[in-house]
């Protein structure tokens, strides 16, 4: 018995699995790296999607980030903080998927991605697929199809 039954990898799609847009702590382009910093403490996350005014999705940024940027010789600048927006330290080759793809999309994408950004073909933001789940999908299919094989 294969682990990916042949259902979940062709017809289960990106959009079904993402946590959509209004569910995802995110931040935006001209934000201050505190209020950056602040959104990723009090949300947990290491590392969230930065959009634009109009909710296009921009880059991602993440506490190592600007923790690296405000790391001077001897000391934390604390005042780059304040002095320093989203977009100027933020990665901007984020990989993204759209709602459409499929299963194995996902999953070939978070791999090497804790998760992955899912935009319309306009750049406008959906959502985030996460490793978890892929990793729930994947445990869900996987109890459903040895209950069906244990029945037939
Ligand atoms: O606040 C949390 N709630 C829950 N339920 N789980 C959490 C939380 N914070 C971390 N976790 C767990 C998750 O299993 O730790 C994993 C790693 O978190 P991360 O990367 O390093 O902050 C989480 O794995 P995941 O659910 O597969 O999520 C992968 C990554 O996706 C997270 C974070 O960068 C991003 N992420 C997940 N949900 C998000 C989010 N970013 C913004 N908003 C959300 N709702």
């Amino acid at each position: 018995m294969s682990l990916i039954q042949d259902g979940l990898a062709s017809a289960v799609t990106v959009g079904e699995m993402m946590i959509p847009g209004e569910k995802v702590a995110h931040v935006q382009l001209n934000n201050p790296l505190e209020h950056a910093l602040l959104v990723l403490v009090k949300s947990g996350y290491s590392a969230v999607p930065v959009l634009d005014a109009s909710y296009k999705l921009s880059g991602m940024i993440g506490k190592t980030m600007i923790l690296n940027h405000i790391l001077g010789l001897e000391r934390f600048e604390m005042e780059k903080l304040s002095d320093t927006t989203v977009q100027e330290i933020m990665v901007t080759e984020v990989p993204c998927l759209s709602q459409a793809d499929l299963f194995m999309d996902g999953l070939k994408a978070v791999i090497d991605h804790p998760f992955v950004c899912v935009a319309d073909d306009s750049g406008y933001f959906d959502g985030i697929l996460t490793r978890r789940a892929i990793l729930k999908r994947i445990n869900k299919d996987f109890y459903e199809s040895r209950l069906q094989n244990r029945k037939g």
